[in-house]
């Protein structure tokens, strides 16, 4: 997982309304759209309880340490989708007992290895990861004005590719894997074969190949410039999670509002409203 620098994510909090507008534009959703199709849920059931529930962003020190405005950033991320949220005063262990002892009903924090939203009732844990991987493969079906019976290739097969191929196969995609390491597409296409059975997955080789006969990309490698300009087709929709953007700037010129990319919204929105649906799945 690539360790997010603050130059990648100064700029959300600022932007966050035309950031929303923008993915209206593209895929024809806002940010909280995108993040209720990742999860199943209608908008205006989201809006009834994203009250509901008060989030505490607690910057965490281990590791690689503190990335500046990163709790900062997920809380106007939750705040812009209508959450009552706030940053711990205090980081790591004392921050957590501070959260617990102020009565939050959910922690969202991250070390180096993962990003978490925890329910502290429903004792229910979401990742980023599979956050990310399932928001943008909902961009995706999106631009795509469905993506059921459609070719989707999927470049990258680690945790975000892995999540977004599993929502691409349970909406009907024809899903193509590619990865470095043939291994990893291997291991995606079991278990993605095993939890949906009638799922058609294949795993491609060759880059420019497969990228020559596929419409709909999920990018989601941890490599600069894996789409660049001459990979690039007229009806291409690309959907590009993996950090840093692995399109060039030149591919990206020629997507224009083909192309979706961001560092931390969509998956942080899509972690956001995760925690409402356990919530209403343990409530029923
Ligand atoms: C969650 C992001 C998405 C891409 N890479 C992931 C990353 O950079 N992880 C590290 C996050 C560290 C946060 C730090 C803090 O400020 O609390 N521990």
């Amino acid at each position: 997982m690539t360790r997010l620098q603050p130059d990648d994510i100064c700029h959300i909090t600022s932007n966050l309304a035309d950031y929303s507008r923008d993915l209206e534009l593209k895929t024809g959703r806002s940010l909280l759209g995108i993040a209720c199709l990742a999860c199943g849920m209608d908008e205006e059931t989201f809006k009834n309880r994203q009250l509901d529930k008060s989030i505490c962003v607690v910057p965490v020190t281990a590791g690689m340490g503190i990335i500046s405005r990163f709790s900062d950033t997920v809380a106007a991320i939750l705040t812009f989708l209508g959450c009552r949220a706030a940053v711990a005063d205090q980081t790591d262990v004392t921050g957590v007992a501070h959260a617990f002892a102020s009565g939050y009903d959910a922690l969202m924090m991250a070390d180096d290895n993962r990003f978490v939203a925890i329910d502290l009732h429903a004792r229910q844990v979401t990742d980023n990861a599979d956050a990310t991987g399932r928001g943008f493969a909902a961009a995706l079906d999106l631009m795509a004005g469905g993506i059921r019976g459609r070719d989707v290739l999927v470049l990258g097969c680690g945790p975000v590719g892995a999540a977004g191929a599993g929502l691409l196969a349970s909406l009907g995609a024809r899903v193509a894997l590619l990865d470095k390491d043939r291994h990893a597409a291997v291991q995606v296409k079991e278990t993605v074969s095993d939890r949906y059975r009638s799922a058609d997955i294949k795993i491609e080789d060759h880059l420019e190949t497969a990228l020559s006969y596929h419409r709909f990309i999920l990018e989601a490698t941890p490599a600069l410039d894996t789409i660049n300009g001459a990979l690039v087709s007229q009806d291409m929709r690309v959907a590009a999670p993996g950090v840093p953007l692995g399109v060039s700037s030149e591919a990206a010129a020629l997507l224009g509002p083909h192309l979706v990319h961001d560092t931390l919204e969509i998956g942080v929105a899509v972690m956001a409203v995760s925690l409402f649906c356990e919530s209403i799945r343990i409530d029923r």
